[in-house]
């Protein structure tokens, strides 16, 4: 991969990220995954799995920056609001904003995959403020590496919300272009984008330029081989990447506390660079602490692990049926925090919003719904041989031979008799 950067040159600082891990490394594998969920939840009738197993072991809770509380209300954190303190209340609306259009668009796309238009669909339900918060925290000249279900952040970084269906639809590899927005293709092999984005950053470090690279990812991701080699290469060399990973509870139907025996957050401090849990329905919160982290890697600190604590409201994805391993009384807990409410319920309590604002976002939503629904059922079936294009530079003989195994297929076709195929 070639970087690329029309950045201002600064010359960085020396390696060695100061360890500054905020965990006390004590707490247990159930504190790791559940107990949080106390921490900013209003009570439902049974408590999370998880969080009864905290409880029954009587463990306290891992740390966890909120700006923002369930109900709304701001709390002072003396070392988070320098990184929010110049957002003015037009941007509280934007992000408001944001939050609500991604919503309204990750319903349509449910809702058109049940339709048929599209093959697959990995909603985002109840992790807007961690994708609205992070991604509003970046610069134009940083670069995104995405899992398969960053549609928040693909908002934020400009790539029309109906480019993100193609590959859904079975359309297109991925329907946009990575470098026109610094945000790359959605990646579905689970990890594997970490290394691309410590490759990435390794080369933004080489060429001087003071812009970071962020890279997401999952609860269920922090297990695979490829994460633990990502940590590795940036601590050792420094590079300016930004780890985000949303623990949103669940791998499919793998809980977080069968991934780790510490809080994700501190596996960082094994490696030699800090690692902070943030409320990741907090969408200022998230916004602070991952502007902190991106200042921290243009500055020449080296990577961060950001652990935004938060809630797969959904199914894994549409092909997924989450009742078969998790009770509903644990969304119910998650819906009290919800991360749209909470930034509505601030801003109304500070005056800064009025019905009319509310009565526009609405309109807006539903033109944008309407405007990605006829944009799906309008994209044009692929030449079915398309597909073999792009595997290889400059060809290769068994892609050759596969085209022709379906040609001849396709062929087969015009020779059936009527009625049979
Ligand atoms: C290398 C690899 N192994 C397994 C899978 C199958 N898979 C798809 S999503 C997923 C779970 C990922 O969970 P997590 O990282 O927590 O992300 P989330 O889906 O919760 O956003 C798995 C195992 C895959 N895509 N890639
Ligand atoms: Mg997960």
């Amino acid at each position: 991969m070639t970087v690329e950067s029309t950045a201002a040159r600064k010359p960085r600082r020396s390696a060695g990220g100061k360890a500054g891990a905020t965990g006390t490394g004590t707490e247990t594998a159930a504190e790791a995954t559940g107990a949080a969920a106390e921490a900013t939840g209003t009570g439902a009738k049974r408590a999370p799995r998880t969080t009864r197993a905290a409880a029954r072991k009587g463990t306290a809770e891992p740390q966890l920056v909120q700006l923002l509380t369930p109900e709304g209300k701001r709390v002072k954190n003396a070392e988070y609001d320098p990184y929010v303190a110049d957002v003015t209340p037009d941007e509280l609306r934007g992000l408001y904003r944001d939050m609500v259009l991604t919503r309204r668009f990750d319903a349509e796309a449910t809702s058109l995959q049940r339709q048929g238009e599209l093959g697959l669909w990995a909603s985002l339900l109840g992790q807007e403020a961690a994708q609205i918060g992070s991604g509003r925290a970046l610069r134009d000249d940083d670069y995104v590496f995405p899992t398969y279900r960053e549609h928040g952040v693909a908002w934020c970084r400009g790539v029309d919300p109906a480019n993100l269906l193609g590959m859904f639809r079975g359309v297109n590899n991925g329907g946009w272009d990575p470098n026109s927005n610094n945000f790359h293709l959605y990646t579905i092999v689970i990890g594997s984008q970490t290394l691309h984005a410590t490759g990435y950053a390794m080369g933004v470090a080489k060429d001087g330029a003071d812009s970071a690279v962020i890279a997401y990812f999952g609860d269920g991701a922090s297990s695979q081989g490829d994460v633990a080699e990502s940590f590795t290469f940036s601590a050792v060399y420094n590079a300016p990447v930004v780890f985000f990973c949303q623990n949103n509870q669940w791998a499919i139907s793998e809980p977080t506390e069968k991934q780790t025996r510490v809080p994700l957050y501190q596996r960082a401090q094994g490696y030699g660079f800090p690692g902070v849990r943030v409320d990741g329905n907090d969408v200022l919160g998230c916004l602070a602490v991952t502007k902190w982290a991106l200042e921290r890697a243009r500055r020449g600190e080296g990577p961060t692990l950001v652990e935004a604590y938060t809630y797969r409201m959904g199914a894994h994805t549409t092909s997924d049926d989450p009742t078969r391993y998790r009770h509903d009384d644990e969304r119910a807990a998650w819906e009290a925090k919800d991360p749209i409410l909470r930034l509505r319920r601030f801003l109304e309590a500070s005056n800064h919003t009025d019905e009319g604002f509310f009565a526009e976002l609405e309109a807006e939503s539903e033109a944008l719904g309407r405007r990605v629904r006829e944009a799906v059922r309008s994209m044009p079936d692929p030449d079915h041989f398309a597909i073999f294009e792009n595997v290889y530079a400059d060809g290769h003989a068994l892609v050759d031979e596969e085209r022709a195994q379906f040609a001849a297929y396709q062929a087969s076709f015009a020779d059936a008799p009527e009625g049979g195929n």
